[in-house]
Parts: C-alpha cells; sequence; structure tokens
C-alpha cells in the first residue's frame, strides 16, 4: 500500500486529496475544498495567490492535524499559462494575472510584427492563444516594464506555490511547454523568442521534468504542518498533463482520442509531436506530456466554461442536471454557435454575447435556461465531431473511440451528444482525472508503478467508466453548424 497527497487547482476551485495506492486499485478521499480566489481590482483580472497558497496550507494542517503520517509527498497542479515574478529579494511583484485578463488584447498582431507566426509555430508547435504567456509578457514589458526590470526570477503558478513550500525555485516542463515561448525540439526556452519579451532572466530558473522531487518542505512549513517530512514531487503541473496521464484507453491507445472536459474542453491524441502546415492552419498545438518524447497534440475549445457563465447569470437557480433536462425538453429550438469564437473568452455577459451571436446570424436568440442549454450543449457536441475529423485527418490515425475525462463526463446529455454528433464510441470517467494522473507520476517517481500505462491500467480498474454509442442522426443540424465556422 502507498499513500500520496494531490493538489489540483482549476480556475474554480481547489481541492486536495488523500490517494490510497492498494491492491492495483486507487481510492481518493477529498481532505479540503476551497474557492472564490479570482479577483477583479483596478481593471485586472488576478489570483489571489495568498488565498491559494493559504488554503493549502491550511488542507494540509488539517490532514496532518488527523493523521499522524511523516513521509508522503505531494504533487501539485493547476491551469496553464499564468506565472509569476520575484525580485532579488523572492518578492512577487505586480498582481498574478489571470489569462482571462484583457491585457493582451492586440498583442499578439504586435508579436507577430517581431518574428513571423509561423516561425514561432515552427519553433513551439503550441497553438495561438492570446492569453498564452508569451503574449502577456509582452504585454507587461509594454506596459509595466518597471516591474520586468526589477525582476529576477520567473515560476509558473504551479512552481511558485513549489517554492513557496520548498523554497527551491523549478519550472515544470509540460506547464511551461504552454509558455509558447519553448522549442519543442531542444527542450528549453527558445532564445530568439524568450528576447522578444524583453526578459532573458527566464532562463535562470531550472527546468524539471513531471516525476522530479522538488525537495522537502522548509523548515517554517514543517513548523506549520507539525511534520518533518513532505516531498514535494512534480507531477505533470499543467493540470491538463496530469489529466491526460489519466487517459483509461482501452486496448485501443493510439487509435483513441480524449477530451480533458471541464472549464475547457481539451480535445486531442497523446502521439509524436506533430508539427507542420496543416496542424498551423488548423491550430493544434503540441504541449509537453509526462511522457518523454510524446506531445498532447489537442486543440482548446471553449468548453464548460459557456455554460457556467450561463448558470450564474440565472443566479445559480438550475443545477447542471436540471439544465440538460430542460434542454432535451426544447425539441424545436436549433439555434448553434461556434464555441471558440473570440467574444466568449470572457464577455461582460455571457447570455447577451450568445444572443447577440445568433442575431447576427439570423438565427433566434434563445430565450430561456433550456434554450441556452440546448444551443451551448449542441454546439460543443459538434464542434467535437469537427476537431475529431481534423485530428485523423493530421495524424492519419483512424480513431475508433472517444474518451471523455475529467468532471464534464458526468454530463450524460452532453456524452450522448457527443457520440450521436462524431458517431463514435464514447467512453466518459473517471472524473477525477487530474488528480488520478498527478498521483500515478508520484507513484512513478516512487517505483510503485513501472509506467504510465501501468497507471492508466489501475485507474481503469479504479473508476466505473460509462459507455455510449451513437444514436441518432444529427447531420442536417451539423451541417448547419459547419457553416457557421
Ligand atoms: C485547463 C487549462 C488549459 C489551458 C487553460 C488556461 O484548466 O489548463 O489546458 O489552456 O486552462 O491555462
Amino acid at each position: 500500500m502507498a499513500k500520496y497527497l494531490a493538489a489540483d487547482i482549476g480556475a474554480s476551485s481547489g481541492r486536495i486529496f488523500e490517494a490510497v495506492l492498494n491492491d492495483r486499485k486507487i481510492e481518493l478521499r477529498e481532505i479540503f475544498r476551497f474557492d472564490d480566489y479570482l479577483r477583479y481590482e483596478e481593471k485586472t483580472y488576478f489570483w489571489d495567490i495568498e488565498k491559494i497558497y493559504g488554503s493549502i496550507i491550511s488542507g494540509l494542517k488539517k490532514y496532518f492535524n488527523e493523521n499522524a503520517e511523516d513521509g508522503l509527498s505531494i504533487g501539485i497542479d493547476t491551469w496553464g499559462v499564468d506565472f509569476v515574478i520575484l525580485d532579488g529579494k523572492d518578492r512577487m511583484l505586480g498582481k498574478a494575472v489571470s489569462y482571462r485578463d484583457s491585457r493582451t488584447n492586440g498583442m499578439m498582431e504586435k508579436v507577430f510584427g517581431i518574428m513571423a507566426k509561423e516561425k514561432i509555430y515552427e519553433k513551439t508547435g503550441i497553438q495561438f492563444m492570446e492569453f498564452n504567456t508569451l503574449f502577456q509578457l509582452y504585454a507587461l514589458n509594454l506596459k509595466n516594464k518597471e516591474l520586468l526590470e526589477k525582476a529576477e526570477t520567473f515560476l509558473m503558478i504551479p512552481d511558485y506555490l513549489n517554492y513557496l513550500l520548498t523554497g527551491e525555485k523549478i519550472n515544470e516542463i509540460t506547464n511551461a511547454s504552454t509558455t509558447q515561448m519553448m522549442n519543442y525540439k531542444t527542450g528549453f526556452w527558445d532564445d530568439e523568442i524568450v528576447k522578444i519579451t524583453g526578459f532573458e532572466k527566464i532562463k535562470n530558473t531550472k527546468l524539471g521534468k513531471a516525476g522530479d522531487t522538488v525537495g522537502n518542505i522548509s523548515s517554517t512549513v514543517q513548523r506549520e504542518l507539525g511534520v518533518k517530512n513532505l516531498a514535494v514531487i512534480l507531477p505533470g503541473t499543467h493540470d491538463t498533463a496530469s489529466a491526460i496521464a489519466a487517459v483509461p484507453y482501452s486496448g485501443e491507445e493510439g487509435t483513441a482520442a480524449y477530451i480533458s472536459s471541464g472549464t475547457w474542453s481539451l480535445m486531442g491524441i497523446e502521439s509524436g509531436y506533430i508539427v507542420n502546415e496543416k496542424s498551423y492552419g488548423l491550430n493544434f498545438t503540441n504541449e509537453a506530456s509526462v511522457i518523454e518524447n510524446k506531445s498532447r497534440f489537442l486543440k482548446n475549445i471553449m468548453g464548460l466554461w459557456l455554460i457556467q457563465r450561463v448558470k450564474k447569470e440565472y443566479n445559480d437557480e438550475f443545477s447542471f442536471s436540471e439544465i440538460a433536462a430542460l434542454a432535451k425538453e426544447e425539441k424545436d429550438f436549433t439555434s448553434l454557435i461556434n464555441p471558440n469564437d473570440d467574444r466568449f473568452l470572457n464577455p461582460e455577459n455571457m447570455r447577451k454575447a450568445i444572443s447577440d451571436y445568433c442575431i447576427e446570424t439570423n438565427q433566434k436568440a434563445p430565450e430561456n435556461i433550456g434554450q441556452f442549454g440546448k444551443l451551448i450543449f449542441h454546439s460543443l457536441a459538434f464542434l467535437y465531431a469537427k476537431t475529431l475529423k481534423e485530428l485523423s485527418e493530421l495524424s492519419g490515425l483512424t480513431i475508433r473511440s472517444l474518451n471523455i475525462i475529467g468532471g464534464g463526463s458526468q454530463n450524460e446529455y452532453l456524452n450522448q451528444l457527443t457520440s450521436d454528433a462524431a458517431e463514435i464510441k464514447v467512453i466518459a470517467g473517471p472524473v477525477e482525472a487530474t488528480v488520478l494522473g498527478n498521483v500515478t507520476v508520484q507513484a512513478y517517481a516512487g517505483g510503485e508503478i513501472k509506467s504510465i500505462e501501468e497507471g492508466r491500467e489501475i485507474i481503469k480498474n479504479s473508476s466505473g467508466l460509462k459507455y455510449y454509442r451513437p444514436e441518432r442522426d444529427l447531420k442536417d443540424l451539423y451541417k448547419k453548424f459547419l457553416e457557421l465556422c
């Protein structure tokens, strides 16, 4: 039997888990949960990093109060692309600005004026999204140069949390790859790209890979927690890398695609790097995998963010399953959107953004939550179907099944629609993929399992998976969707 701790911090909530690996099964127990750490002040969206770190400490304190366990390990993962900078005395400079902030508006074009877009893709293999770290750092240099001038250290969010726990500064590669500043061929920062940001000191910080040890908790943290030994290990610190480490492929690896479904839907395959004109044209990304030399070849799809926002705007009056039930009743409502339209990234009002889109495209605007639900879930399923076709074109693979993992895999309505729209077998689960992937890498680092593949077998064995097969013909509606994209 082996025990691990994992902190999985998403854009909307953070949780700490205990995981027990026993008899080829992993059992998870949630120890602590916290949320509400995205702030908006002085016209800036930023992360309340003190609250996040404080909550990790509170959760661990609670755990160690109840369990006098000395000598465990912990891995922390968070969303990608965001970072902090520190001065020579290791004090944070400015805010931990969120990727949903508008400081990067218009920055891509400015950067392309310095280095051609194609060249950036050729070097990094990373999809263009306005919020990538490259454009955030460029914006920082343009708008708050004085901060960058004082900065000595660059740490991605999970790496900063690791630093606070241990005093060690390491940037882990799966997450560093999301910056769009790493050269996928060398596995190191790309000199020419880094130069564009005006912050070459980024190269000062060590790089580490999933499975490496950051260090033991510092003496201050030891006192706070009341334990001497807690090893901080690098999982795939990028939550999506951890999630994908947990895809429970069922014998058809190489012919299966995945969607890591949460606030975002990350849809792709695990493969060698695919960087060519076509992948550039379709804006697919190659983020580093926890498995060396493999890429997470995927695309960001706007995901459940759309429905999360609409749900909030209805004052959380309806649960997700109520929304799905109401959506099913809306037989005659057929308006659709392209979920990846930029306007949906962080609009002031999501319902208005969706309605405006419908009106501009000569469709009826939704009038109730059921109609919003139907529009969002169908549009997502169609975009999944389209992306699946692109994935098999780009990889040359015949994709026979689709694993939907993460919190969004609980949405049975969307799972069935996805199976219908993409005409493919869907395997849903596990819900806690990110935590399971985080723990798998720790178990691998500790020698309890021999490979990530073995971890996936164990995960399959531990999770109640659900299967969906195509039931309804959605071809006509899909045609209409394609006209919008
Ligand atoms: C998912 C995720 C995505 C990344 C987005 C922003 O939580 O990490 O992979 O593109 O958030 O960081």
